[in-house]
């Protein structure tokens, strides 16, 4: 599928605002390639369908999981770690995107995982820190990734397990494994 109608047929499963968060995704996880040496061209397009079926229903979401042996496990967690692993799903049998780190990158892109590649790394920071983000410590990410891809993103997944914790929510295993790889890689 071209560039374009892959763009409108994302913005078309999702409210304006979304779109606009996706926008802002794209560009940063280009810059943040280009910054760090990950390719900018993948990058792009994992930004692109990151959220396509954010706003799907999540029974839709939860099907698309049981039905396509995709980790059950995730069913047992936030609702919001789901749209990531049926995203990368249907990144491949919709748009017939075959590139395994393009879709690794969209599968991991809210939970993050131990031993996180280059552009798993850029297209999760670009999703804290793009420009239509506005949460506590936002302004502290986009410094540190002026010079630390790791600990920009140990920050941002700082911040959210710290807000798991407040919330008294589980946390999914993968993001205990990315915080603790992030470490390990940064020691
Ligand atoms: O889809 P977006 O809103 O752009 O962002 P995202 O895909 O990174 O989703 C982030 C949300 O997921 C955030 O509000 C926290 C929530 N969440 C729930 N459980 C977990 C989780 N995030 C992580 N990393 N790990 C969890 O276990
Ligand atoms: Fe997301
Ligand atoms: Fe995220
Ligand atoms: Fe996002």
């Amino acid at each position: 599928m071209k560039r374009e109608d892959l763009m409108e047929s994302v913005r078309s499963q999702m409210p304006e605002k979304r779109w606009v968060h996706t926008l802002g995704v794209m560009e940063t996880a280009v810059r943040l390639a280009e910054r760090f040496g990950a390719d900018p061209v993948k990058a792009d397009l994992a930004a692109i369908l990151h959220d396509v079926c954010k706003y799907w229903r999540v029974d839709e979401q939860a099907r698309i999981i049981r039905e396509n042996g995709l980790p059950l496990d995730l069913l047992e967690y936030d609702k919001e770690l789901w749209h990531a692993h049926a995203g990368a799903w249907l990144a491949r049998e919709r748009y017939g995107v075959e590139d395994e780190e393009v879709l690794d990158a969209i599968r991991y892109h809210t939970s993050g995982r131990g031993q996180m590649t280059l552009l798993d790394k850029v297209v999760c920071l670009a999703d804290y820190m793009e420009p239509g983000r506005d949460f506590p410590g936002v302004h502290n990410i986009r410094e540190i990734a002026e010079y630390s891809l790791e600990k920009a993103l140990l920050a941002g997944f700082d911040g959210t397990i710290r807000f798991l914790l407040d919330k008294g929510k589980r946390i999914y295993p993968l993001t205990l494994a990315a915080r603790n790889g992030l470490i390990e890689e940064l020691e």
